[in-house]
């Protein structure tokens, strides 16, 4: 597998070149080019980097929606399992001009504007319709500017991935997880970023950071002890061939964006405008519904996998959690009342 590194493929001052001037062609003559009308050479790109697997929901739904409701003016390209750009490596691709559009993630938001940190917090967001509400909230606007000025990055819409649940390689009769404290020493893999790190601390366990292409292997060798991730995602990706148990924690509520070039919006007439915003919030809703279907259903698969699928005293997580949150150096950076605003969206 290769992966892409930062600094892009390399035509990229080509590509950049084309984009603009494909986009300033779209502009100037305007909607009224007609959709089929339009020669496939003028098509804006719109490639997508993401280290998610085809068979995510979220890649299913921007595959099957998004693409096709684009489709008349834009070539949407995905590029999955980070064959294009590393993971992490997808905001700073776009803000230089070498890539379109990723899936990111607050903690990734976070390593560059330390205030999205608030949204990497355990036991923070409540579910997917608080997700959703919070997002389109508009105590997020100040936050949302800050990206687009900063990175050059939109964020068109919120995709749920899930609730996060540990997941080890040891059997529960060698360790029944019922509090943090039986985390203690536990090599908990974490995506790379202190946000990442913290949350895995903050659970009890020794977090070690590891690319999400390469937990199946880290777990198969033993290099760590279990991994977090939503229950579609241990599906998608197998994880529970090289494990022995979830441990049903639900820490984290976890967000992404789907994020979109700044400078490729600007060049879109407003009909493509509207037109790309209605397809990342139908796919968004196609994959969250999806999501959470199948969050409801996989517990048996696993358990017929020869899991051990069980819930912990989630109370005591969630106290240390907040706690560990609350008293943190990185709650010095989110907005001033923002956890009471986030609380009281209903
Ligand atoms: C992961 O690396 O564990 C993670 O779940 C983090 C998410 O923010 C997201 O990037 C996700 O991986 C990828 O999209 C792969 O599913």
């Amino acid at each position: 597998m290769s992966h892409g590194n930062s600094s892009g493929p390399r035509s990229n001052l080509d590509r950049r070149t084309f984009l603009g001037a494909s986009a300033a062609s779209l502009v100037t003559a305007g909607i009224g080019l007609g959709a089929g009308r339009a020669a496939a050479a003028d098509k804006i790109q719109l490639r997508l980097s993401s280290p998610a697997t085809e068979t995510d929901q979220r890649a299913v739904a921007l595959t099957s929606v998004f693409g096709p409701a684009v489709a008349s003016f834009a070539n949407f390209e995905p590029h999955w399992n980070a064959t294009l750009f590393k993971q992490g490596t997808e905001l700073e691709a776009i803000a230089r001009g070498n890539l379109e559009m990723s899936i990111t993630s607050p903690q990734e938001l976070a390593t560059i504007i330390p205030a999205w940190s608030i949204f990497s917090a355990g036991y923070l967001l409540r579910d997917a319709d608080h997700q959703k509400k919070v997002f389109a909230s508009s105590i997020m606007d100040g936050m949302k500017k800050d990206v687009e000025d900063q990175l050059g990055v939109k964020r068109l819409t919120v995709m749920y991935l899930g609730r996060r649940q540990l997941n080890l390689r040891m059997s529960k009769a060698d360790k029944t997880v019922k509090t943090p404290a039986d985390l203690n020493g536990v090599k908990l893999r974490m995506p790379g970023g202190d946000a990442w790190l913290f949350l895995g601390k903050a659970l009890g366990a020794n977090p070690v950071p590891v690319a999400f292409t390469e937990i199946y292997t880290a777990l198969q060798t033993g290099a760590i002890d279990g991994q977090d991730n939503p229950l579609p995602s241990d599906k998608d990706s197998k994880f529970y061939e090289v494990t022995k148990q979830i441990c049903l924690t639900s820490h984290l509520v976890d967000q992404n964006y789907l994020a979109f070039s700044k400078k490729v919006w600007d060049g879109l007439s407003p009909d493509q405008q509207a037109t790309v915003q209605k397809a990342a919030d139908d796919a968004a809703e196609s994959g969250r519904q999806k999501q959470l279907k199948l969050e409801d259903d996989l517990a048996q698969f696993f358990k017929d996998q020869g899991l051990d699928v069980y819930e912990p005293d989630v109370e005591a997580f969630r106290s240390h959690v907040q706690q560990a949150y609350l008293t943190s150096d990185l709650a010095k950076d989110w907005p001033k009342g923002m956890v009471d605003q986030v609380n009281a969206i209903k």
